[in-house]
């Protein structure tokens, strides 16, 4: 009888997760999407932030400190379907804030959205690839020459590449 009380009492917990949408966007087959979670705006909160390839946007939801998300668009890039998409987020240009890197394989365009410490974001052209549609595309970051600054680390399913984009300072 324990077992199934508490087989009851994990049901539920779980039902109530999986109703605790927080966010949404246009339903499209054929699209890439990503995610990733850091404190964007430096309240002490983690906010989401997110990009899908139709539509090519990046949007932010903010967190309010009590779990609830106010959803905003803070990038773009040209919308694609049959294209994958990647994005992380790390301290980029090491000012204290976090910023947000972005990749679509059609198009074939590494972008930073940096941050101005507010939540507020300036985009640029940080590296170019060979153009892909229906292609996978990862990142992930980390000071690959122990310089103290943030590399990033591209990988893309067509053409199958692993590349690293040294960070100079002039991101
Ligand atoms: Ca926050
Ligand atoms: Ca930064
Ligand atoms: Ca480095």
């Amino acid at each position: 009888m324990k077992h199934l009380i508490l087989a009851f009492v994990i049901f539920g917990y779980l039902a109530a997760l999986a109703d605790s949408q927080i966010g949404s966007f246009a339903s499209n087959s054929d699209s890439g999407i990503a995610a990733t979670s850091a404190d964007i705006d430096g309240d002490g909160d983690v906010d989401i932030i997110f990009a899908t390839t139709i539509g090519g946007t990046v949007s932010l939801l903010r967190n309010d400190g009590q779990g609830r998300f106010v959803n905003s668009k803070i990038g773009s890039f040209k919308s694609w379907s049959d294209s994958g998409v990647a994005i992380i987020s790390t301290d980029v240009d090491s000012d204290g804030d976090i910023d947000i890197i972005f990749a679509t394989t059609r198009g074939g365009t590494v972008n930073l959205l940096k941050n101005n410490g507010k939540g507020h974001f300036s985009k640029s052209l940080i590296a170019s690839f060979e153009s892909w549609s229906n292609s996978g595309v990862a990142l992930t970051s980390t000071d690959l020459d122990g310089d103290g600054d943030i590399d990033i680390v591209l990988a893309t399913t067509r053409g199958g590449s692993i590349s690293v984009l040294e960070n100079i300072g002039s991101w």
